[in-house]
C-alpha cells in the first residue's frame, strides 16, 4: 500500500487545498499539474493515536489511460490506495464547464485503464461550496448526484474555507480503520490469525511445546 485515500480529480479541482487543509504535507497549490512524478503524501491525525495517510496523485486528466500527462503512474499509485476519494469542482470558473462531464471523463479513465481500479470504493467530496451561493447549494448538490446517477456517499465541502473537511476525515478514519481490520483478519498467511506481538509469539511457541 501507497496510502489508505488516494486523491482524484481533474486538474485545478482542489486536491492539493484539500491535502494542506486536513494533513500535515504541503504541496503547491494550482501547480503545473505535470511537474512532479510522484505523489504527496500526508498524514491526517483525527485523534491522538488516531491516523490515516492521504495520497495527492497530481495530473490526472482524461487520456491518461492511453498516457497522457504521465497517466500510466498516477493510476498505478491509485491502485496502492484503499479508498479513492473523487474531488469535484461544483463551481468552475468557466461557465461552459460541466462538472457532471468532467467528472464521467476521469472515471471513464480508471475504468479503460483497469476495472478493479474502477470497483475500488470511492467517495465523491463535491468542492468549493463556497463559491456557491447559501440558498443555491442544495439545489446545486442534488442536481450533480441526479445528473452524475451517482448512488455512493457523497460529502460537501470546501477544501478553501475547511467546511465540511472534519465530518469526511473521521467518516474516511471509519472506514480506514475497518478495512484494516477486514484485511488482518482474512490475511491467508495467519489463518489462524496474525501474532499481534511478542506476547502472541510467545504464546503461540508455548502451544508448540
Ligand atoms: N473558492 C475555492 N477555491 C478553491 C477551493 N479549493 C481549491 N481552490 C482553488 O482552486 C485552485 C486549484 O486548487 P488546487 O488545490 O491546486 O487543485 P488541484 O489541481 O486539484 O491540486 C487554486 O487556486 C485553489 O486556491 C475551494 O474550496 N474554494
Ligand atoms: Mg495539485
Amino acid at each position: 500500500m501507497l496510502a489508505d485515500v488516494g486523491l482524484l480529480g481533474q486538474p485545478n479541482a482542489g486536491k492539493s487545498t484539500l491535502i494542506t487543509a486536513v494533513s500535515n504535507a504541503r504541496p503547491k497549490i494550482a501547480d503545473y499539474p505535470f511537474t512532479t512524478l510522484h505523489p504527496n503524501l500526508g498524514v491526517v491525525r483525527v485523534a491522538p493515536e488516531k491516523s490515516f495517510v492521504v495520497a495527492d496523485i497530481p495530473g490526472l486528466i482524461e487520456g491518461a489511460a492511453e498516457g497522457a500527462g504521465l497517466g500510466h503512474q498516477f493510476l498505478r499509485h491509485l491502485q496502492r490506495t484503499r479508498l479513492l476519494l473523487h474531488v469535484v469542482d461544483l463551481a468552475p470558473f468557466d461557465p461552459a464547464v460541466d462538472p457532471v462531464a468532467e467528472a464521467k471523463a476521469i472515471v471513464n479513465e480508471l475504468k479503460k485503464y483497469d476495472q478493479e481500479l474502477h470497483d475500488k470504493p470511492r467517495w465523491l467530496v463535491l468542492n468549493k461550496l463556497d463559491m456557491v451561493p447559501e440558498d443555491e447549494r442544495a439545489k446545486r448538490v442534488k442536481d450533480f448526484v441526479k445528473r452524475y446517477k451517482w448512488k455512493g456517499p457523497v460529502f460537501e465541502i470546501s477544501a478553501l474555507t475547511r467546511e465540511g473537511c472534519q465530518p469526511l476525515i473521521h467518516a474516511i478514519y471509519d472506514h480506514v480503520a475497518t478495512a484494516h481490520k477486514v484485511h488482518v483478519e482474512v490475511d491467508p498467511r495467519f489463518p489462524d490469525g496474525k501474532p499481534a506481538s511478542e506476547a502472541d509469539e510467545a504464546d503461540a511457541a508455548d502451544a508448540k511445546a
